[in-house]
């Protein structure tokens, strides 16, 4: 996959991108990553990348041209795209359709995404309607800009390309993959001042074991994110006892 990324802060992402996921995803050649300045698009003195507002108003507004620009030179062909060669042209902003694990599986289909980072006073809205063909956002609650959430995308977009984490196991595991939130985990030593791992984890008994990870998932969910039980698939001994658990709770 290639991901090229428009942004006026491209030295926000030099540690990020040359770490971890990313780093690794790279050295194995399952993708590329680019970023480019929006300002090496300006053609004027003082490489102007936003302008006041029509209409007035507080802030500034990120110009069409140079951002246009910078899209259509990834693309010498146009923009025109068709079948197999389609390329999601996300906009990263506030106003964007809330991402989840959902949308990092679509987009981690494609083998060229573009992230175009907003910035919180708004893009020019020729660029939403005309250039981009996606708009996203990472939650409800204001970043600066759209480099982080670039970022938030690209990592979990990343880590679902076959061959980039160490086993294939991990991503399908994940919280929300399952619908469920991760179980309690525990390393060594057993017994930490005083606080003792879960006896059912050093017993060697792997179904045992594995029902209670189950259960612990379904738990925790029950208490922290009760809303992702609705859509999560669970064994009819299951909703028999989250049925209990909500009847004692009530
Ligand atoms: Cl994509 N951009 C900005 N500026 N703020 C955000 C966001 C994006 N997602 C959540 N907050």
């Amino acid at each position: 996959m290639q991901i090229d990324i428009l942004t006026l802060f491209p030295q926000m992402f030099e540690g990020p991108l040359t770490t971890g996921i990313f780093k690794r995803a790279v050295n194995r050649e399952l993708v590329q990553l680019n970023t480019h300045n929006i300002r090496d698009w300006t053609h004027d003195k003082h490489h102007t990348v936003d302008d006041y507002p029509y209409g007035g108003g507080a802030g500034m507004v990120l110009k069409p041209e140079p951002i246009f620009q910078a899209v259509e030179a990834l693309k010498p062909g146009g923009l025109q795209q068709q079948g197999a060669d389609i390329m999601p042209i996300i906009l990263l902003t506030p106003q964007g359709r809330l991402f989840s694990q959902q949308i990092a599986f679509e987009l981690s289909q494609y083998s060229r995404l573009v992230l175009i980072c907003g910035h919180y006073e708004g893009v020019d809205e020729r660029v939403i309607e005309y250039l981009a063909t996606d708009e996203i956002s990472i939650g409800d609650y204001v970043l600066s800009g759209g480099e982080l959430p670039a970022m938030v995308v690209a990592d979990a977009v990343v880590r679902l390309i076959p061959g980039v984490l160490g086993s294939e196991a991990s991503a399908v595991d994940d919280s929300y993959a399952t619908d469920l939130l991760e179980y309690p985990q525990y390393t060594r030593p057993p017994e930490y001042r005083g606080w003792a791992v879960p006896e059912v984890l050093l017993s060697g008994n792997h179904g045992e074991v594995a029902r209670w990870r189950r259960e612990q998932a379904v738990l925790r969910t029950l208490r922290r994110r009760p809303e992702l039980l609705n859509k999560a698939s669970l064994s009819s001994e299951e909703k028999y006892l989250l049925s209990k658990l909500k009847t004692l709770t009530e």
